[in-house]
């Protein structure tokens, strides 16, 4: 049973497990959604959608009904953007942790066989001292509401499964990206950005922080990850991540240069602003005020040296590759 089902990872997620001999739950917020994702994908027709709203009582005792015996939970159902937590606290609060409490009580109480798998992330790191590559064991200072709601769920999945015994396990992901990636986060903004550039059409122009550094994977590789951390004998934590991180303003020369448009960064009164060299034409302006967050997580770079180990995991997909990936995407859709 996936939560989250129609956002990037639910909807992969039900793809890679729609190659298994398993049947699959997708439990969404409304059956009025268009789930979009899992269409792209062309796997509506493989899964059963179920309606479950997390945020109201009783809808993990109505999954639970409607499913019957659930074999393993995937939760990626989340306030997932960083700056809507800062907007919005309280509810990335009951969304991002008061649910996980709620499915591992229904797990220890009533389902002690059911697996449980919690999406972490590696914003739960927040700004640390040390510019060392994270592991499971990296000390957590999380920088944003949304951070401190993944990392108290986080703990909670730790204690539970030391207390109870129950198989439940968090994937710390670094970021990752690709086509289904939604149009808000960097990765897909300037991918869109820059493919409409080339068109000559409306486009959002304007970024943040263009030297924050990310650990950039590519979905589907951390895919099989989370299966991998699911199918394990014991349950465990694992970070999921490339080792190497990269900034905004690369990540935006990548994809020009994949498009061969030829260009410049220039600093204009503490702002950066990336110049066509062909017609002198402003590609992006940066530090628009817009896309400043109240704190910022400044880079990230995760170490997956125990995923390697223990689930023989890799990541397949370089950070070029995947960008090749989101641009003919793109391409397509003009
Ligand atoms: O920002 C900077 C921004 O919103 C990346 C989520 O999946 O990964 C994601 O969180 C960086 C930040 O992702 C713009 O300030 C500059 O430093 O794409 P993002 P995120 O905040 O890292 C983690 C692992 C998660 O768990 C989250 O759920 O890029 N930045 N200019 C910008 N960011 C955005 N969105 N838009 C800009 O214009």
């Amino acid at each position: 049973m996936i939560t989250g089902a129609d956002g990037q990872d639910g909807a992969y997620m039900a793809q890679l497990l729609s190659t298994k001999k398993v049947k699959i739950f997708c439990a969404v917020r409304s059956l009025n959604s268009a789930f979009t994702r899992l269409s792209k994908l062309g796997i509506e027709n493989k899964v059963n959608i179920i309606e479950g709203n997390l945020l109201e009582k009783n809808t993990i005792d109505s999954i639970f009904k409607q499913i019957g015996k659930i074999d393993t939970i995937y939760n990626f159902a989340a306030i997932s953007f960083v700056p809507s937590s800062f907007n919005s606290p309280s509810l990335t609060f009951e969304t991002n942790t008061l649910p996980i409490i709620q499915f591992l009580e229904k797990i220890r109480l009533h389902s002690p066989n059911t697996k449980f798998y919690q999406a972490s992330t590696s914003e739960m790191y927040g700004n640390t001292n040390s510019s060392k590559s994270k592991n499971e064991n990296s000390t957590m200072n999380p920088v944003s509401p949304y951070g401190i709601s993944k990392l108290a769920s986080h703990n909670l999945i730790k204690v539970y499964r030391d207390s109870y015994k129950i198989f439940a396990c968090s994937g710390i992901l670094f970021n990752h990206e690709s086509p289904l990636r939604g149009d808000n986060f960097v990765t897909k903004k300037i991918v869109k950005s820059v493919v409409r550039y080339m068109y000559n059409l409306n486009r959002d122009d304007k970024l943040g922080n263009i030297f924050a550094k990310r650990d950039w994977g590519y979905a589907p590789d951390y895919m099989d990850a989370i299966y991998k951390i699911m199918n394990q004998k014991k349950p465990d934590d694992y970070v999921i991540a490339t080792g190497k991180t990269c900034s905004i303003k690369d990540f935006a020369s990548y994809c020009l240069r994949y498009l061969k448009i030829k260009h410049k960064w220039v600093k204009k009164n503490n702002n950066y602003q990336c110049i066509d060299l062909k017609n002198n034409k402003i590609i992006f302006y940066s530090n628009h005020y817009q896309n400043i967050r109240p704190n910022e997580l400044h880079t990230l770079i995760g170490n997956s040296y125990k995923a390697s180990k223990n689930l023989k995991w890799k990541p397949k997909t370089s950070l070029n590759d995947m960008i090749k990936i989101m641009i003919d995407e793109e391409l397509k859709s003009i």
